[in-house]
C-alpha cells in the first residue's frame, strides 16, 4: 500500500527517522489525522532552519490532515539540552512571553488557521504544564520513565562527561507528556521535528504507551538537517542567522539569500522549502542544467521563499532594491529601501555642515586624494543617493541629506558607500 503524501516527502528529502514507517503510512491511508511540531520561545524569531518541520506539517496540512502547533511557554522556562553541549542559561518571564508572541505571529504567517476542518491550531504547553504541581509531575509521569531508558538517549548520554543538570535530564519527560497530551485532547497521533527531536519524539511515543492500552499508536518522524553541497553550514550569511523577522533580516536580504543559492544546492532546496508541484521542480531542474546562466531556479527559489514569509509586498521591495541595486538607479528607491538596500556596506561618519563634493569624498575616504577625487567628478564616476555629480564646485547640503542624516554616494559602477552626517 502506497500514500502519494509519503511518496511525495520522500521524493522531496524530507524523512529521516520513522518510528514505525509501515504504521504511520497504513494510518494516513486511512484517516485525516491531526499531528504537531513543537517550538520552544528561546528566540523572538524563527530562523530558516527552524521552518523545515512546519513547511512539512504544511504539507500534511495540504494533504487534508490537520496542523498543531504548539509553543512551549513551559518547556521554553526549562530548555531542551538537544544538540547542545553546555547548559543553558534560564530565561526570564517576560523575556518568554515577548517570545511567545513573536513565533506565534511567523507561525500565523505560515499556516491557514481558518480552514474549518483541517485548519491549523496553536496551543501552548504552558497552559497544561504551567500550574502542574511538582507531586503530580512526580507521580503522573516520572514514575512511567526509568531512569536508564534516558541514560541512553544521546542528548543525555553526551553530556554525562561535561555536565547536565536534574533541570535539563528532565526536559525529555515535558514533551512526553505534551506529546500525551495531545494524543488525548486533540487526538494527535504523530509529532514531527528535526533530527535533534528524535530522543524527545520517542520518551512521547514511551509515555502514551504506558498511560494507554495496546490499541494507542502514535507515530514519530524527524527531517535530515538541511545541508550544503560545500560542506559549510546552512542557513548562514556574512552577517549571522538568516531570520524570518523582517527587522532582522530585511526581505531584500533574505530575498538575496536564496538567490545565492550554488546550483549544486537549488534543486534540493525548491524540494524542501517550497510548495512548487514535482513536474514544476523538474523543469527548473533542467534549466539548471540547460542554461544555469539565467539562474531561473534560484529566482523561483527566491521568490518563493520571500513571498511565503513576507508576502507579496516584501517580495516586490526585495524586487525593486535589486533591480535598483543592479541598474544604479537609486532614484527608483524609497529612503526606506535605501536604507534597507544599504545595510551592510561601508558607512563613514561625517560632519553635517555643507560640504564641497571633492572634499566630501576625500573626507570619507571615498577617493584616495584630492587629485583623484577632480579626476572621479569630472569623469563622471561619482553620484549621490542616484544622481550623477560632475560639477567640481558642487556643494553636498541639506537636499542631498536623507532624512537629514545619510547619502549614498557611489563611485564606480559598483561601489556604494554610506554618509552619516553627524
Ligand atoms: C517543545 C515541546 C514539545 C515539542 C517540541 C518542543 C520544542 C523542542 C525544540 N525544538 C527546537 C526549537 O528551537 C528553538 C527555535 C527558536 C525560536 O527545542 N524541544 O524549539 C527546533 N524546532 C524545530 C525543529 C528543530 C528543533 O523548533 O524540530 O529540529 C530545528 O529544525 O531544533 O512538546
Amino acid at each position: 500500500m502506497t500514500n502519494q503524501l509519503i511518496e511525495d516527502l520522500q521524493w522531496r528529502g524530507l524523512l529521516y527517522q520513522q518510528t514505525d514507517a509501515e504504521g504511520m503510512e497504513k494510518l494516513l491511508n486511512e484517516e485525516s489525522v491531526s499531528l504537531y511540531v513543537g517550538v520552544d520561545p528561546t528566540a523572538d524569531s524563527m530562523h530558516i532552519g527552524h521552518i523545515v518541520p512546519l513547511l512539512t506539517l504544511r504539507r500534511f496540512q495540504q494533504a487534508g490532515h490537520r496542523p498543531v502547533l504548539l509553543v512551549g511557554g513551559a518547556t521554553g522556562m526549562i530548555g531542551d539540552p538537544s544538540g547542545r553541549s553546555s547548559e543553558r542559561n534560564l530565561l526570564t518571564t517576560a523575556q518568554i512571553e515577548k517570545n511567545v508572541e513573536g513565533l506565534k505571529a511567523q507561525m500565523e504567517r505560515i499556516f491557514d488557521f481558518s480552514e474549518g476542518e483541517n485548519g491549523a491550531i496553536l496551543v501552548n504547553n504552558y497552559d497544561w504544564v504551567g500550574e502542574m504541581s511538582v507531586i503530580d509531575f512526580l507521580r503522573d509521569y516520572g514514575k512511567l520513565v526509568n531512569v536508564n531508558y534516558l541514560l541512553a538517549k544521546d542528548t543525555i548520554a553526551s553530556r554525562l562527561e561535561t555536565g547536565i543538570s536534574f533541570t535539563e535530564f528532565t526536559y525529555t519527560i515535558l514533551q512526553g507528556l505534551d506529546f500525551n497530551h495531545l494524543y488525548d485532547n486533540h487526538n494527535v497521533r504523530i509529532q514531527v521535528g528535526g533530527s535533534d527531536q528524535w530522543g524527545n519524539i520517542t520518551t512521547g511515543l514511551e509515555v502514551i504507551r504506558k498511560t494507554h492500552d495496546e490499541e494507542a499508536k502514535a507515530f514519530g518522524i524527524t527531517i535530515p538537517l538541511v545541508t550544503k553541497a560545500d560542506g559549510t553550514k546552512f542557513g548562514k550569511t556574512a552577517g549571522g542567522a538568516v531570520w524570518l523577522d523582517a527587522e532582522k533580516t530585511s526581505p531584500y536580504e533574505f530575498y538575496q539569500f536564496w538567490i545565492n543559492t550554488a546550483d549544486a544546492d537549488v534543486v534540493k532546496y525548491l524540494k524542501i522549502f517550497t510548495f512548487l508541484s514535482r513536474a514544476e521542480i523538474e523543469e527548473l531542474e533542467v534549466a539548471v542544467q540547460e542554461e544555469p546562466h539565467l539562474r531561473k531556479a534560484q529566482k523561483t527559489l527566491a521568490s518563493e521563499m520571500t513571498k511565503l514569509i513576507h508576502g507579496e509586498e516584501g517580495l516586490q521591495q526585495a524586487e525593486r532594491i535589486t533591480a535598483a541595486l543592479f541598474s544604479g538607479d537609486l532614484k527608483a528607491l524609497s529612503v526606506d529601501e535605501m536604507k534597507v538596500a544599504f545595510a551592510g556596506v561601508p558607512s563613514v561618519e561625517i560632519g553635517k555642515e555643507d560640504k564641497n563634493i571633492v572634499d566630501l569624498i576625500v573626507d570619507a575616504g571615498i577617493s584616495s586624494s584630492k587629485r583623484q577625487a577632480r579626476e572621479d567628478v569630472t569623469n563622471g564616476a561619482i553620484s549621490i543617493n542616484g544622481e550623477k555629480i560632475t560639477d567640481l564646485e558642487y556643494t553636498v547640503d541639506a537636499k542631498d541629506r536623507l532624512e537629514d542624516a545619510f547619502a549614498i554616494i557611489r563611485r564606480g559602477k559598483k561601489k556604494y558607500h554610506m554618509v552619516k552626517f553627524i
